[in-house]
């Protein structure tokens, strides 16, 4: 069984001369892919496995062409034993016909070149570092205690400016800031303001500060933009409280009465029925023109480098499409990303988003790694769907995190999983040590990582408002070994550009010894990744030849500094249990 559409799944065109092509074959060991295409007489490209279901592998094939737009090819599939079988779209009274794919500009989907290299960090403004006592609100709470729904620690922008030097240090080279606008609460959703800096944070000039030091840095930032709903304080909300339906406001939201009330229920629409977030009326011209003022606002006055979009679902996807262009036609290279928790091919097939907060990443990274709900084949499979389902550029622009200020801290989460395991306590340390492959999974898989502040440093908590804890600061509370390991990793991501920029390719799992491994190819060059999750040591032999990932005849692992060699077609490693290895040939 051979199959091929020209359609997303199976034919995305990346520039006016280059396409990539997708095959998918019924799932057998021992057998090679072709794509044979029209570019000054027939050339052929090797295919590489790029997702495996059940039952079927789906190959994939970069091709570069001399003339743009427009690909004329067909298929060739050899299976050991067998003679080849040519694939084509046809056949008419002229013979076999190849399949034709023609494209437009509009058809090309791009994202900004930094997000391939980004290694992002996001941080909770109000618990990061306390830059300047002197714009605390007043009741501020000693750093460390308890957080709480309400209360305020003194977090604010020059205390991220002074720790540009630590973010260095991590090697993170973007961050997303949840809201930074004036606002009554420590998180920042209810928004008063949306052209003001909230004065306990600092001032567009502070913000203006910290854009050029980490520009300076060659770090990139993306502020958090709340555009389904704002706060009871905004301007238009607090006129229509004040003037009922004389308001010229009063279409700025979806009131059901007048005078407003907020009790014992609103009389007007809110986010998740919470009153204090009264939800923007985005289909009224007035309100979306104020929105995209906003948005291209920030991007001209302080630089900043994109946005994270809070509910976007929530907002008719026309608003988006506008939002979009106006955004990129500011700045080019500005990323937009999405807070979308599950499937997101809507979004992204559509093109009204760059990428999304890869949810599913975390969800699988969970339910496999603290949880085994599912034995490792089915990770591979279920990462795959995930890939299949957006457009590869999509794939390399998505926030792979493993968790967020609207989740429990990831440790506490393996915490919490492993205690349900049999043979696990859900012990810290044990949490540490599951956490170690899924870590290597996430710095080394297309998408950008996203590290929620002081997850590297081994902090934990439960679910909101436990996991918005003030940072330690003190290096004597950081988990060395932990903070080591991700420096490692973001080293070894920030030097391999496969890492980065290679596509993806599986290569094995085996479920008994939960061993995992893939290649992250580009071009020439490529990396191995091997996991073992289990908790044996096991002895790993990869066949490169039958791979077709045959390089040169010594790999080293950038984990450990080992070097293996090649012998008999194949690399023999020991694994040792809960780690890694990510092999470079040399
Ligand atoms: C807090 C408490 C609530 C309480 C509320 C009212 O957490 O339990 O009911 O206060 O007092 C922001 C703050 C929150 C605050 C909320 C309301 O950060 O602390 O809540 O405002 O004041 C869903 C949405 C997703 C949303 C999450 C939180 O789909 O968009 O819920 N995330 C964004 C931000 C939040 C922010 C808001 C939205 C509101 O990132 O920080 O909250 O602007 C799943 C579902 C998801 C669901 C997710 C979590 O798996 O699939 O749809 O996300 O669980 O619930
Ligand atoms: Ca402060």
């Amino acid at each position: 069984m051979l199959h091929h559409r020209t359609a997303p799944r199976f034919c995305q065109p990346l520039a006016p001369t280059k396409l990539l092509l997708r095959l998918k074959t019924r799932r057998r060991e021992k057998q090679h892919c072709q794509v044979v295409y029209e570019d000054r007489g027939l050339q052929t490209a090797p295919m590489h496995v790029y997702a495996r279901t059940p039952r079927y592998l789906y190959y994939q094939a970069e091709i570069e062409l001399s003339r743009p737009w427009e690909c004329r090819y067909f298929f060739r599939q050899e299976v050991e034993g067998a003679g080849p079988v040519y694939f084509f779209a046809g056949i008419d009274g002229q013979g076999v016909r190849p399949f034709t794919y023609r494209w437009t500009a509009a058809d090309i989907f791009t994202v900004p070149d930094w997000i391939y290299d980004a290694v992002s960090y996001q941080i909770f403004p109000d618990r990061f570092y306390n830059g300047n006592p002197a714009n605390d609100p007043p009741g501020t709470r000693p750093w460390g205690e308890a957080p709480t729904r309400e209360n305020f620690f003194g977090g604010d922008l020059e205390g991220i400016q002074a720790k540009i030097p630590y973010l260095k240090f991590l090697g993170v080279n973007a961050l997303w800031l949840n809201p930074i606008f004036a606002s009554p609460s420590n998180h920042r959703y209810n928004t008063s303001d949306y052209l003001a800096v909230d004065p306990v944070l600092g001032d567009t000039a502070t913000l203006c500060r910290l854009v050029e030091s980490l520009h300076a840095n060659g770090m990139h930032l993306i502020l958090d933009g709340v555009f389904n709903h704002t706060g009871t304080e905004f301007f238009a909300f607090k006129d229509v409280v004040a003037r009922g339906a004389s308001s010229p406001y009063k279409d700025w939201y979806y009131f059901h009465g007048f005078p407003v009330k907020s009790e014992p229920r609103p009389n007007y629409t809110c986010w998740w029925d919470i009153p204090s977030l009264p939800k923007l009326k985005a289909s009224n011209p007035e309100v979306r023109n104020y929105l995209l003022h906003v948005a291209t606002y920030w991007l001209r006055e302080a630089g900043t480098d994109g946005w994270r979009l809070d509910v976007p679902n929530e907002i008719e996807p026309a608003f988006w499409r506008e939002f979009r262009r106006q955004v990129k036609e500011t700045n080019p290279q500005a990323y937009i990303v999405g807070e979308i928790w599950h499937d997101a091919r809507f979004w992204l097939q559509n093109h009204l988003f760059d990428g999304v907060m890869n949810y599913l990443f975390r969800d699988l990274v969970l339910d496999y790694f603290a949880r085994r709900r599912f034995p490792i084949s089915t990770l591979d499979y279920l990462l795959g769907l995930i890939r299949l389902r957006y457009p590869e550029a999509a794939n390399f622009a998505l926030l792979n995190l493993v968790g967020s200020h609207d989740t429990a801290r990831v440790i506490t989460a393996f915490q919490e999983g492993l205690a349900g395991l049999p043979g696990h306590t859900g012990s810290y340390a044990e949490a540490i040590t599951h956490l170690r492959p899924a870590l290597i999974l996430q710095f080394t898989y297309p998408g950008a990582p996203l590290i929620y502040y002081g997850d590297e440093v081994g902090m934990t908590g439960g679910p909101d408002p436990d996991c918005r804890r003030t940072m330690p600061w003190d290096p004597r509370a950081w988990n060395q070994d932990l903070l080591n390991f991700y420096r490692r990793l973001i080293a070894l991501r920030q030097r391999l550009l496969p890492l980065r920029r290679g596509y993806f390719q599986p290569l094995f799992t085996d479920d008994g010894a939960e061993v995992y491994a893939y290649a992250r190819r580009l071009a020439g060059e490529k990396v191995i990744v091997i996991l073992n999750a289990g908790d044996l040591t096991q002895s790993i032999n990869l066949a490169v030849g039958e791979m077709e990932i045959a390089g040169g005849t010594t790999w080293q692992d950038g984990l450990s500094g080992r070097c293996f060699e090649v012998q008999g077609g194949k690399i023999s490693l020991p694994l040792e249990a809960n780690a890694g290895a990510i092999l470079v040939s040399c």
